[in-house]
């Protein structure tokens, strides 16, 4: 609309003026990506807050009106479920590790006033995905490898306009200056820390002109899909659930010589990816995990592992990028948010679209966790006991005699240990 336009307008003058960031981390905070409980602290919160959790989520394929066809949109992900993204509360003095899994495929013209990383821990985002991340077999054998070498993925402070798919931008209610940028890359997660110091009113817009007919119209200027509020307020979060982000990328390098790759879950936290060879976790606390499947194949060797067990409610959402089909709210001439509509919640994950499973061996009561093909997966679950218990995958997607081999019994792959403290 005419009003979006003008504040972007002012935004670019005031950008290119070089007037900069509206955060301003306090010297102890900016420690908290790598260390949130770094000792010498002298802000008022407890060192043992952790970032507060910001999952975003772009789908493609949402109705938006007969001129505009099909528009993407932004979501919430949280409490295993998805939410609108028309206001979104966020607390204030607390670092929000902000996670965003876009399954938009394509670019869309940017300015380049947004091809830098603004307002984040270190004005940097992280940016991952299959072809991003290059990790590798330590001392591949004909079964099992040592474990995995962790590489790949970008982190930069700059991403190319011409690679841009969306951006998630914050600005001042009161300044509209911009305080915090992401850009936002095709078909990816992506992962950074911001804080916000001053509690108030703000907005996001996509400023990637991704909208129809024309692109700063349709889903860019209507509240919940390409724009919303930012409710930044002082919050108590002391009962946080504990987060873990697991990436799964079905073809790493295993083998050079060979050409042979396999499937591999990997630890993202904190802007890094780390082995999934080794996952500490909480006892007594609530799990919240999101797994990001790039894995595009099923289903399935073994059935009974397409059955959820040990999650809250015995379930898991899910969703990818053609289950999510939210529509319009008001009328389609005056379009007034957005209708969530999609994702699963689902007991039994069909057994055709299972390409892995995240299972916690616990004596009698397994922890089961299967993970549709494309997918995202978020579920809650407890352990509540300490001790160091194993991990696998239990679908056959390894190497060698009924894909047992490799992958399948290789730390960091599709096996590990899960050390409950
Ligand atoms: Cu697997």
């Amino acid at each position: 609309m005419n009003e979006r336009i003008f504040y972007a307008a002012i935004t670019a003058i005031i950008v290119l003026g070089g007037i900069g960031i509206g955060v301003a981390y306090h010297d102890s905070v900016a420690a908290a990506p790598s260390s949130p409980s770094s000792p010498g602290s002298s802000s008022t919160q407890a060192t043992t807050v952790q970032p507060y959790q910001l999952t975003l989520v772009i789908t493609t394929q949402n109705y938006f009106n007969a001129t505009a066809g099909q528009q993407p949109a932004f979501f919430v992900l949280q409490n295993n479920t998805l939410l609108s993204s028309e206001n979104i509360k966020l607390p204030a003095n607390v670092p929000i590790q902000l996670t965003i899994r876009n399954y938009d495929d394509g670019a869309a013209a940017t300015n380049s006033t947004y091809s830098k990383v603004v307002g984040t821990y270190n004005d940097q985002v992280s940016v991952y995905n299959e072809t991003l991340i290059q990790s590798y077999a330590i001392d591949p054998t004909s079964t099992a490898a040592s474990g995995i070498a962790i590489t790949g993925g970008i982190t930069t402070t700059y991403v190319d306009n011409n690679s841009i798919s969306h951006t998630f931008t914050i600005f001042s209610n009161t300044t509209h200056n911009v305080v915090v940028n992401v850009p936002i890359m095709a078909s990816t997660v992506e992962q950074t820390t911001f804080i916000l110091n001053q509690p108030g009113g703000y907005y996001w817009q996509c400023e990637a002109g991704c909208g129809d007919p024309n692109g700063f119209t349709g889903a860019m200027s209507t509240p919940g899909w390409m724009t919303g509020y930012v409710n930044v307020a002082n919050m108590s979060l002391s009962k946080q659930p504990y987060n873990l982000n697991l990436i799964v990328v079905p073809h790493q390098p295993w083998n050079a010589s060979a050409g042979e790759h396999q499937p591999a879950f990997i630890v993202l936290s904190n802007g890094a990816l780390s082995s999934s060879a080794n996952i500490s976790l909480p006892a007594n606390t609530e799990i919240e995990t999101n797994i990001f499947n790039f894995d595009t194949w099923g289903p399935l060797a073994q059935d009974s592992y397409a059955n959820v067990t040990g999650t809250v409610g015995g379930k898991v959402f899910y969703l990818n990028d053609s289950m999510v089909n939210s529509t319009v709210t008001g009328s389609q001439a005056n379009p007034t948010g957005i209708s969530v509509s999609g994702g699963q919640w689902a007991s039994t994950v069909p057994v055709a679209q299972v390409s892995h499973t995240f299972t916690i061996a616990l004596g009698s009561s397994n922890i089961n966790i299967p993970i549709a093909d494309s997918s995202t997966v978020s579920t809650s679950f407890y352990i509540n006991q300490t001790g160091t218990f194993s991990w696998a995958c239990w679908d056959a997607c390894g190497s060698g005699t009924n894909g047992m081999e490799g992958a399948m019994v290789s730390p960091g792959w599709m096996t590990g240990s899960v050390y409950v403290y």
